[in-house]
């Protein structure tokens, strides 16, 4: 019988296209996204414990630390299903050993985009916060300037899109994240996919991913 259980993580440098795609993804394939930076900025937004202290990092273009991520998006992964796509976490290895310890991957997939083409995106993107959704100027502008497609709700800039914060985030990823994709690669299941758009990375990862996702998985969705 097929596996009822579908877990996988989308790595990718910072504006690499993650939330891009797994929006895409999850369409797809029905799947739950976890995607640890929204769920900050939503804890950030309310003024949460968990927000005050990740802000503190965030704002700076650091990691928040692995014992506050590694609870706070386990617990996370209790509330779905378990057919998930998890984007940003883990970003460690530390992270990325913990999860293995509690779940059984069947997919890491690794957006690859060159640095330049990164930099240059963040300055035209536009987040709605209680969603996620991401905008950009010119690749998938708003319908209405500085409003939410589906919500007519205000958009915003992120904070950590400043230049000088963008420039940390890259130094963090060198530094911290690029050995887990080295962590999946030696556990045999990592896919990578490179492109400088995300309109040229998607046909690839829907290849991958339609040879691994559970065909009932995704018609469920069809049936609702
Ligand atoms: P986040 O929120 O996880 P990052 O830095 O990993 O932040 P980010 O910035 O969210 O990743 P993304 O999701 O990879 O980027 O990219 P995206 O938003 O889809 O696309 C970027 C922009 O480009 C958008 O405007 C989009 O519309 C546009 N775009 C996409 N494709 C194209 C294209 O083909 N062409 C063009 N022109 N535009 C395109 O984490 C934030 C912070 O939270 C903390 C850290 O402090 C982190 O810095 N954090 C963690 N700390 C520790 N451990 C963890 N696990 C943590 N997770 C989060
Ligand atoms: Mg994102």
């Amino acid at each position: 019988m097929a596996t009822k259980l579908f877990k996988s993580v989308i790595l990718g440098a910072p504006a690499s296209g993650k939330g891009t795609i797994s929006a895409r993804i999850v369409n797809t394939f029905n799947l739950e996204h976890i995607s640890s930076g929204d769920k900050l900025r939503q804890h950030i937004q309310k003024n949460t414990p968990i927000g005050t202290e990740a802000q503190k990092y965030i704002k700076q273009g650091k990691l928040v630390p692995d014992e506050l991520m590694i609870k706070f998006i386990t617990e996370e992964i209790s509330k779905v299903r378990p057919v998930w796509l998890l984007d940003g976490f883990p970003r460690t290895v530390a992270q990325a050993q913990a999860l293995w310890n509690i779940h059984n991957l069947d997919v890491a997939l690794n957006l690859v985009v060159p640095f330049p083409v990164i930099i240059d995106r963040v300055k035209g993107r536009w987040v709605h916060l209680p969603s996620g959704r991401v905008y950009n100027e010119g690749f998938n502008s708003p319908k209405v300037p500085g409003k939410d497609d589906l919500t007519g709700e205000p958009l915003i800039q992120r904070e950590d899109d400043k230049p000088e914060v963008v420039q940390k985030r890259l130094e963090q990823y060198e530094k911290l994240t690029r050995p887990v994709i080295e962590f999946y690669r030696e556990k045999g299941i990592l896919h990578e996919f490179a492109g400088n758009t995300s309109d040229e990375i998607w046909p690839k990862v829907l290849d991958c991913l339609a040879t691994y996702v559970p065909l009932h998985i995704t018609t469920q969705r069809q049936t609702k």
